[in-house]
């Protein structure tokens, strides 16, 4: 699976190179194509990051392309909404009728009662937000954001004054890596590819794991410390103590690149690893001893993820988080985690063309302005606001969902309440590359092309674009489109602002800085400049103190905490005693599986085959304690409800914490349900406030639930 392969041709095939986006991509690949047909993928040798090296999910891609099962005509609803019945209609129809009631809503309600949806991370991400200006409504979501990148993307950039990536790049390996409720060696690509970081670990840099799972990734760690699911900011505090008390920090960039050491120490000085050691349930002398192994080998990355975002606490926990690389002075060195170049002009998202007074009515963006309001990295709705305005109209109605590549259904939490609040909208169109749970209860549902019948411009790493590279468009199939050219026929229909240009003009405005075009950088494949390091050196960090800001005024200034702070989950056994008595373990959910991505690819049998139910990990006590035996199925519950899952009983998790797989459903099972509730995860997880106070973060990490063998 992961050797490097040299492309062998063969007669009468054609061969392309493109970038793989089954997950957030990156990989280099080339496709060979037998009578406008994906006969086979490969690693491209040349990818300065991939160097020919895939994962099973891009090597798979021709058996997700060319699926029996893959969305190939728009589809009109006939039936009563979710009675599954469908008509196949010409696109042009599809696009004047949907335009029409589109044009209609907005004239009778505004077009902040036209919500837009979008999934993780896809080719058209920014161009949903373009289309959500130009039609004038501030409410786009996607399930992400609040739990998912934007509050490391915010705390860097208030932090450091730009988002931050591993250099695996470079001449200089890390001498540390430490993992921070982050799997990369099955997640990457989010960042950074598991490929690299495996190559990193091999070198020598000596792994630091911070997960309740001993994971795949902290399996190849020298020191896993087992936290208590949504604790670690108290972790991170404690390990800024030792760091400040030991006098173990970088003196020197500390003196001249930070500000507020001072204030920091005089904060932290009651968080001591003893005190730690009772809210994470991580030995005191763990935490010394990771915070010394971090400190003490130069240069370190920090491989941060999702274990620190999805809880009512992601603001103080990741700016806690980030706070280490300030002390340390792991920022912009060689081998340590590097600021972006950001070497092409950002999306065209025609902001400006949103109107003003839309900006206070987005939804939730007045509470929660580090995702919706003017602060904000790319301002979107707070999702259970804008869900809760579909079902209740509070404050006003949201009464059209337009999506594009998202199954909420699924990825939300709260998975009844999103059912509740879709069945009631006026109009709701899925554009997908399967018929989903969430798109059967569609009017309307579109066949999205899949990555090798996309032509775009990826910038790599997300968000830093060090590296641009060309993914184009190969084949066809059926009439799928790429997303990008359905919003922009829609935008030509209703006549709204920048429906005169192309995706071409966009791209060609997105490479100019390097005097290309996009049909000359699909010849040159990719363009990857050496990064400048210690690019503060010259100018400064682009902070307001040009320093990195330990102590951050501006969150001061919004109403936020300028320091670090550690705060119990609202719904933990410190907390919530009483409800811990019947729902007695910590519950955590939606650790990423190699195979899938998110809820997708279980109708693929290369993929499926390799894990064909979905599973829960838990400790041989817990099993013990519940006579619960492995590979049984159990039931799962929380507060709000019970799943079914197969057991896997292992070592790898602290006892007291249970981990519950995301995104199943069950193409092969009867629709419109395709078995949504059996064992979806976010049937247990809560949507429910107190939410993050910046980001409106809500927990889908650190729950409390109960488990038992299923009785027939
Ligand atoms: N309980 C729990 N829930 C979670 C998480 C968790 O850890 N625990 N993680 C959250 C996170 S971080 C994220 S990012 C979300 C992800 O949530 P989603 O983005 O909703 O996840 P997917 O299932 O990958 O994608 C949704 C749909 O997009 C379709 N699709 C794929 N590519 C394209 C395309 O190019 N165009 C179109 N139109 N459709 C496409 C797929 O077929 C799929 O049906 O889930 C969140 N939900
Ligand atoms: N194969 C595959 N790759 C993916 C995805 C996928 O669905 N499939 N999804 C992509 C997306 S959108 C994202 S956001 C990334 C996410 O990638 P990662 O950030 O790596 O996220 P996860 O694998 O969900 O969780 C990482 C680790 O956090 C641990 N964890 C759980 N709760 C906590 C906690 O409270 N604290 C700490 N410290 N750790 C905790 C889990 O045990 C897990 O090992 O992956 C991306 N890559
Ligand atoms: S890691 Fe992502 S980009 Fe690379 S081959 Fe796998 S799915 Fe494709
Ligand atoms: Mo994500």
């Amino acid at each position: 699976m992961e050797k490097e392969i040299t492309p062998i041709s063969q007669d009468n095939e054609q061969i392309f190179k493109s970038v793989c986006r089954v997950c957030h991509g990156g990989c280099g690949a080339i496709l060979y194509v037998r009578d406008g047909r994906l006969i086979r993928v490969q690693g491209n040798p040349e990818s300065p990051l991939n160097k020919g090296w895939m994962c099973i999910k891009g090597l798979n891609t021709p058996e997700i392309v060319n699926h029996p099962d893959r969305l190939k005509r728009p589809l009109r609803r006939k039936g009563k909404r979710g009675s599954g019945e469908w008509e196949s209609v010409p696109w042009d129809e599809v696009l004047d009728e949907i335009a029409s009631r589109v044009d209609t809503i907005r004239r009778e309600s505004g077009p902040e009662s036209i919500a837009l949806g979008q999934g993780t991370g896809r080719h058209h991400y920014m161009h949903v937000v373009r289309f959500a200006n130009a039609l004038g409504t501030p409410n786009w979501y996607e399930p992400g954001l609040a739990q998912c990148f934007i509050p490391r993307i915010t705390v860097s950039n208030l932090t450091y004054g730009g988002f931050v990536v591993a250099d695996y790049y470079g001449d200089t390996p890390p001498k540390c890596i430490l993992f921070w409720g982050h799997n990369p060696l099955i997640t990457g690509a989010d960042g950074e590819l598991s490929i690299c970081v495996k190559r990193a670990l091999n070198k020598g840099a000596v792994g630091i794991a911070v997960d309740p799972r001993r994971s795949e990734t902290a399996k190849k760690c020298a020191l896993w410390l087992p936290v208590r699911p949504g604790t670690d900011a108290a972790l991170a505090l404690a390990m800024i103590n030792v760091i400040i008390n030991e006098g173990i920090y970088d003196k020197e960039f500390v003196e001249k690149w930070t500000v507020g050491f001072e204030q920091l120490k005089a904060h932290i000085a009651s968080f001591t690893p003893e005190w730690a050691e009772t809210i994470t349930w991580v030995s005191a002398a763990d935490i010394v001893k990771a915070a010394r192994m971090y400190a003490s080998n130069k240069p370190a990355i920090l491989e941060w993820g999702l274990g620190i975002e999805q809880n009512p606490n992601s603001l103080q926990t990741v700016r806690g988080v980030a706070i280490l690389r300030g002390l340390t002075g792991n920022i912009d060195m060689p081998g340590s985690d590097i600021l972006g170049m950001n070497i092409i002009h950002s999306y065209p998202t025609l902001k400006e063309k949103l109107p003003e007074g839309m900006l206070k009515k987005r939804l939730g963006a007045e509470n929660y302005k580090l995702l919706g309001g003017w602060r904000a990295f790319m301002p979107s709705a707070h999702i259970p606001t804008l869900f809760r305005a579909m079902k209740t109209g509070d404050p006003y109605r949201v009464r059209a969902l337009l999506i594009f590549g998202n199954n909420p259904l699924l990825t939300v939490a709260n998975s009844r309440e999103i059912y509740e609040s879709l069945i009631k909208l006026d109009l709701l169109v899925v554009t997908d590359l399967f018929m989903t749970p969430t798109a059967a209860m569609a009017d309307y549902v579109l066949p999205a092309a899949f990555w090798p019948e996309v032509d775009q411009v990826i910038g790599y790493p997300l968000v830093v674009e060090n590296l641009v590279m060309a993914q184009q468009k190969v084949i066809q199939t059926g009439e799928s489109r790429q997303d990008e050219w359905i919003m922009d026929e829609l935008a030509k229909r209703l006549n709204l602002p920048g429906s005169e240009e192309s995706l071409e003009d966009v791209m060609n405005y997105q490479l100019a800085p390097l005097g290309l075009t996009f049909q000359d950088l699909k010849k040159k494949g990719f363009v990857f400049p050496l990064h400048e390091y210690k690019k503060y050196e010259k100018n400064g960090f682009r902070t307001p103190s040009r320093k990195v800001e330990l102590y951050c005024k501006a969150l001061e200034r919004m109403g936020y905490e300028p320091l670090p702070s550690y705060k119990e989950p609202p719904e933990s056994p410190l907390q919530s005693p009483e409800l811990a008595k019947e729902f007695p373990y910590v519950l955590t959910t939606g650790s990423r599986r190699l195979e899938f991505f998110h809820s997708e690819h279980r109708q693929i049998k290369s993929l499926r085959s390799k894990r064909p139910d979905p599973q829960v990990e838990i400790h041989p006590d817990t099993a013990m304690k519940h006579g619960i035996k492995n590979g049984e199925w159990v039931k799962v519950t929380s507060p709000r409800g019970s799943i079914r899952l197969k057991a896997l009983i292992t070592e790898d998790i602290r006892p007291n914490v249970i981990n519950v797989e995301h995104g199943w459903w069950f193409p092969e099972k009867p629709g419109p349900d395709y078995g949504v509730w059996e064992s979806n995860a976010n049937v247990l997880t809560n949507n429910a406030p107190p939410y993050d106070p910046a980001f409106g973060s809500y927990q889908l990490r650190g729950l409390l639930c109960r488990i038992e063998p299923e009785k027939e």
